[in-house]
């Protein structure tokens, strides 16, 4: 059984004094064996994207317009676990200062971002690892993370006091991104021939969870050893990201191919998580992604997750559930679910897939 463990294994190395230190080397430590290493600066031509999808119609009174983007959002569940989103109606200049308020954070001076120095017990603050296991092979990016949902666990103490504007601003970006998060949710209850609050009740209805990860990834003298981020799918339930608006970097993984994504200007990239494959009973399949990295830019992303309740068993939905099409998964709280990959770090899909019971 997985356990949290109170201390990370190993002296805390920023990756961002690295970058700023190292010239045309990175420490063994972020080298990844050969398989994992990305294929960076390719000349390739292929501008294959993940599917773009303008919301905007959802709330026009033609219902061919409406089920016409919830046809779209059902294919790019199947075909991709991952979309873009646009007129999705969060303002864009919340977006932009949302971003711009955390690049600030990440550039001030080391000592102050110290002081929200996280650990492995909750992971809440400033962070540069994810799993606790000694002599890991790491990842080429700095983080901060922090809780936004349930109330009980929003604690203002653990969020940066400045820049000044952070605070606040992100109090008003995750009040949007949970109604926008509902809005999806409501849709993909509806693609799944379901009622449209099916998934939300199942993720434990008002207690639900949220919580946001600001990814850093540091100018990198070698992008073709590391990777910002290891391959994985997301732990819970839905995650939207606010991609950096100037530097590509996210790679889904379609079939035996890495995609680049190329993010649309004021979208947001929409995936679905471990615990909705698990709800669906795999009709609808989280996706493995990773981050790639570069000598030229640095990169900041914002990840919001959204995520049932901690505490509930999360299991496939009984309308789900046939002799034909038996239950693929047991029942787990994300609590224990989230454990694996706060203890090993990025995985690719090995938990999820670990733990079908067929
Ligand atoms: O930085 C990105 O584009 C992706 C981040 C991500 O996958 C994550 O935070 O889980």
């Amino acid at each position: 059984m997985l356990k949290s463990q109170k201390d990370w294994p190993e002296p805390i190395i920023r990756v961002q004094s690295l970058s700023e230190g190292c010239i045309d080397s990175i420490p063994d430590r972020y080298i990844k064996p050969p398989t994992d290493r990305p294929i960076v600066n390719s000349s390739s031509n292929d501008d294959t994207n993940i599917p773009i999808i303008d919301l905007g119609g959802l709330n026009s009174d033609d219902l061919d317009v409406q089920d016409s983007i919830l046809k779209q959002i059902s294919d790019a569940c199947h075909n991709w676990g991952f979309f873009q989103i646009v007129n999705h109606g969060v303002s864009h200049d919340l977006m932009d200062k949302a971003r711009e308020t955390w690049r600030e954070f990440f550039h001030m001076p080391m000592e102050m971002k110290q002081q929200y120095a996280n650990s492995p017990t909750t992971y809440e603050g400033y962070g540069s690892r994810l799993g606790v296991e000694k002599g890991a092979i790491l990842d080429w990016s700095d983080y901060y993370f922090m809780h936004y949902l349930p109330s009980s666990l929003k604690d203002y103490n653990k969020w940066p006091d400045s820049p000044s504007s952070c605070r606040e601003v992100f109090d008003e970006y995750g009040k949007e991104l949970v109604k926008l998060s509902g809005r999806l949710m409501k849709i993909l209850s509806l693609n799944l021939g379901l009622e449209e609050k099916i998934l939300e009740n199942a993720f434990g209805g008002e207690e639900i969870g949220a919580c946001m990860r600001v990814n850093f990834y540091p100018k990198c003298p070698r992008p073709e050893l590391t990777l910002g981020l290891s391959s994985h799918s997301d732990p819970g339930g839905m995650t939207m990201l606010l991609p950096d608006d100037q530097v590509a970097g996210l790679q889904v993984r379609k079939f035996d191919n890495w995609i680049t994504v190329n993010p649309v200007r004021h979208g947001f990239i929409v995936n679905i998580g471990d615990q909705i494959q698990v709800l669906s009973n795999a009709k609808y399949k989280s996706v493995e992604h990773r981050v790639i990295v570069n000598s030229d830019q640095e990169r900041l992303s914002l990840a919001f997750f959204y995520n049932p309740k901690s505490d509930i068993p999360i299991e496939p939905l009984k309308q789900l559930v046939t002799p034909e099409k038996p239950a693929l998964y047991p029942a787990m709280t994300f609590d224990e679910y989230r454990l694996f990959i706060r203890t090993r770090g990025p995985c690719g899909k090995s938990q999820v897939e670990s733990m079908k019971s067929l």
